[in-house]
């Protein structure tokens, strides 16, 4: 089959862009690993930056978003007992985020692509990339036992972290960074009321905890945990008890547990490839880079890269200049590694490192006791955090 642009991976990134792309009468067709239902049975990002929440009333998919996800002006950093509020609206001239799921604004990019009648292949298999340093690349795979091919112009890699994707760029034209953290975030999804109307980050000398929700009646949890543990060594019991021995009295009265509907341990890595493409192979979202998720940055930097591409492609398109493509990676990399640095340094502020130095333990904590005293740095916290400019 014949198309415009090949989207390899049915996530957030690869629908979001076949849905604006759509919107401009540009062809898409996306294919996907998995079935529909595994793709929304994800539980993982919560916090999406006005960017990403005005990409997706640009694309026509914001309504749910905007009538069910909560807008909030700012979070609470605890410290032992110390709880902070973070104004993130005073700080910032009037910014917020939104809470909302990403597995409900997966939902509502899906349905909107059903509804465009946008073609959308699930359950491949075999996947491979051909010709991409020609200007006819050729997206090969088999599904239900048969061969495909799929001749387009352009192929977005938009199939996360271990897609086929970045694997398919010539070894000797990537260069990969990163590092992996000495322990996970064990989160849980219960249908309870959260402990506080705004996100709790707990810094403790047992582990980082995280409080946030979905809605008023649906709480998400994050404990820290050995990178050793595996969810069986978590009872709903052992997780409450331990997140309450992390979070300040305060919040302790209005701690409402109940049992997980969802519980899994997340490894928390930074890692970036360069470049983000290679010939007409665009990487965008966790294909090309991973953040651990103390920022909230994992979908959102996807959200950028997503709005760098779509105009680049728009641009090919309608005005047949190639002038944003040929850039892309390079600026779309300029966010990532800003993205990169906040969510490195939000996660070395807020957990226990097992192989701290003392002097590195004593340098945390004078790092967590200036942002708490400076308008200054809280200011770049607040700066970073709602998201910086696309
Ligand atoms: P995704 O990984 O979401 O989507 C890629 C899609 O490609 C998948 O559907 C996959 O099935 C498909 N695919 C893979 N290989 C393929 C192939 N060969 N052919 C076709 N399709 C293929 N971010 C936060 O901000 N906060 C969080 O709390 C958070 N928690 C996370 C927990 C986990 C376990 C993980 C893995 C990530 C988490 N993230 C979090 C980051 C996450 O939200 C990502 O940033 C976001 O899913 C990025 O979206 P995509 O780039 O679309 O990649
Ligand atoms: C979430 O609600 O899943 C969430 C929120 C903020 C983060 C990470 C995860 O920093």
């Amino acid at each position: 089959m014949k198309t415009q642009i090949c989207i390899i991976g049915g996530g957030p990134s690869g629908l979001l862009l076949a849905q604006l792309l759509n919107n401009n009468a540009i062809d898409t067709v996306v294919i996907e690993r998995r079935n529909k239902e595994h793709v929304l049975s994800r539980i993982r990002a919560g916090v999406l930056e006005q960017g990403f929440s005005k990409m997706m009333r640009d694309a026509g998919c914001g309504e749910r978003m905007d009538k069910e996800g909560e807008v909030h002006s700012g979070f609470q950093i605890a410290d032992g007992n110390r709880l902070k509020r973070i104004d993130l609206s005073k700080l910032t001239g009037g910014r917020t985020v939104m809470v909302y799921g990403q597995t409900e604004l997966t939902r509502d990019l899906y349905d909107a692509r059903e509804r465009a009648n946008g073609l959308t292949i699930y359950n491949v298999e075999d996947v491979n990339l051909n010709d991409l340093t020609t200007d006819a690349p050729v997206v090969e795979f088999s599904v239900n036992g048969e061969t495909e091919q799929i001749y387009c112009d352009l192929v977005v890699g938009a199939d996360g972290f271990h897609g086929v994707s970045r694997k398919s760029i010539p070894k000797g034209k990537l260069t990969e960074h990163g590092r992996t953290y000495p322990f996970g975030w064990l989160g849980i999804l219960s249908r309870t009321k959260p402990v506080s109307s705004e996100l709790v980050y707990a810094r403790h000398s047992r582990g980082f905890a995280l409080c946030s929700m979905r809605n008023k009646l649906l709480s998400r949890y994050y404990i820290q945990v050995p990178i050793s543990d595996s969810v069986e060594d978590w009872s709903d019991d052992r997780f409450w008890n331990e997140l309450r021995s992390r979070l300040p009295d305060s919040l302790l009265s209005s701690l409402e547990t109940g049992s997980s509907i969802e519980k899994s341990i997340a490894p928390l890595r930074s890692y970036v490839a360069e470049p983000m493409s290679y010939g007409n192979l665009f990487l965008a979202g966790d294909a090309a880079h991973i953040v651990p998720p103390t920022g909230a940055k994992g979908l959102n930097s996807a959200g950028a890269d997503i709005y760098y591409l779509y105009r680049a492609i728009l641009d090919r398109y309608l005005r047949d200049d190639k002038t944003g493509l040929d850039n892309y990676s390079s600026k779309a990399l300029t966010r990532v590694w800003k993205t990169q640095r906040f969510s490195w340094w939000m996660t070395s502020l807020l957990h226990v490192f097992p192989e701290a130095t003392s002097f590195e333990k004593r340098l945390q904590e004078s790092e967590l006791n200036y942002l708490l005293s400076s308008e200054n740095a809280l200011s770049l916290l607040a700066e970073n955090y709602v998201g910086l400019p696309y």
